[in-house]
């Protein structure tokens, strides 16, 4: 249906064409008409917004990809981390006919539903990308790595950083961000699953910091008043790892932090022993994955469904596989995770 879409929306032009030379301005038959210069396809990154630096690292991926695929990419993305504002450039894209896929990390999986299926009733290929829309409102989504192994292994770092005992604060980003969401509820289960390793370990209620350097400030500064005997923070957030580091070198030493940065922000903290460990993936690749599915989704190599095979430039060939929501993914890989071993090799990439 997508294809059959897509193809008489290509044609109308053509058709056009033909039915104004019908009347008199006849094209005289023997001279052919120049063939038209294919156009290269234009395909759109939406992020949750746009100085995030782990965005702007995923549109450098997303750019590359677009250029070894001849595709011309176009960043889009809030000033702020609102569903509203994304809606308004999913609908602008649209209805100006100018992109033929989308790939977005969703500020609100519900409330981007009515607009991305209004895109793919238009012929438009959806995926998503970090923060995942809903089954029903993508083709795809381009997972990071196994949200359950991201939820475990973040408590798992925090219990063995504070030898098991203690106060433990969460600062996540928004409250309808999918991805921090489900890891979180991986972090619950991690605790709930092993009562007696966690019987000595507090998992204090989750703090929103929005993905904003002054409000991730304030949780952190927050939990350091409320609990004179914080032990450490977790942060799946770039934005609040980085808040957060900031507001613990001030200090004196004792409180330690770990989550989801970017070594070329956290590498400071993790030599000066603040956060001894932390982990996250290739925001890059993320983009260039991002890019090769769109294109593969586009051309019709794939639909998205469990068992297509697409190739992924550098990646090599890639794999659709059955999400935990009923819907599918392509994996990108395994977190990795960066201490005093690696972080000088990585902070140099991103
Ligand atoms: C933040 C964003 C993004 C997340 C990274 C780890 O900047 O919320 O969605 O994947 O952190």
């Amino acid at each position: 249906m997508q294809n059959l879409i897509r193809h008489a929306a290509r044609l109308l032009p053509w058709l056009l064409i033909l039915t104004s030379c019908r009347g008199g301005d006849a094209i005289p038959t023997d001279t052919p008409a120049p063939a038209p210069t294919p156009k290269p396809p234009v395909y759109a990154l939406i992020v949750k917004e746009k100085t995030n630096p782990y965005m702007l690292k995923m549109y450098e991926g997303f750019a590359a990809a677009c250029e070894e695929i001849g595709a011309v990419p176009i960043f889009e993305g809030p000033d702020a981390y609102t569903a509203d504002a994304q809606i308004q450039i999913i609908e602008h894209l649209v209805g100006a006919h100018s992109v033929d896929a989308i790939a977005v990390a969703a500020n609100d999986a519900d409330a981007l539903e009515p607009s991305l299926q209004a895109a793919m009733a238009a012929g438009i290929s959806v995926l998503s990308l970090d923060s995942s829309v809903n089954p029903s409102s993508r083709m795809t989504h381009i997972q990071q790595a196994s949200p359950e192994l991201i939820g475990r292994v973040l408590i798992q770092a925090a219990w063995s950083m504070i030898d098991g005992r203690g106060k433990v604060g969460l600062i996540s980003s928004t409250p309808h961000a999918t991805n921090q969401n489900l890891w979180i509820s991986w972090m619950l289960k991690e605790i709930e699953e092993n009562p007696l390793k966690y019987r000595d370990f507090e998992l204090l209620p989750v703090l929103y910091g929005d993905d904003e350097p002054d409000k991730s400030t304030e949780a952190a500064l927050l939990l350091l008043r409320a609990h004179s005997d914080l032990k450490a923070i977790i942060t799946p957030s770039v934005v609040g790892m980085l808040a957060v580091g900031r507001v613990l070198k001030n200090r004196p030493f004792g409180v330690v932090f770990t989550g989801l940065g970017l070594p070329s922000e956290i590498a400071p903290f993790v030599r000066s022993g603040h956060c001894p460990w932390m982990y996250l993936w290739n925001p890059i690749d993320i983009g260039y994955l991002a890019a090769w599915s769109a294109h593969a989704l586009h051309t019709d190599e794939i639909t998205g469904a469990v068992g297509d095979i697409l190739p992924a430039g550098r990646l090599g060939q890639r794999f659709v596989t059955v999400s935990a929501d009923g819907g599918t993914e392509i994996l990108l890989g395994d977190p990795v995770k960066f201490d005093s071993n690696n972080i000088g090799e990585w902070e140099l990439v991103y």
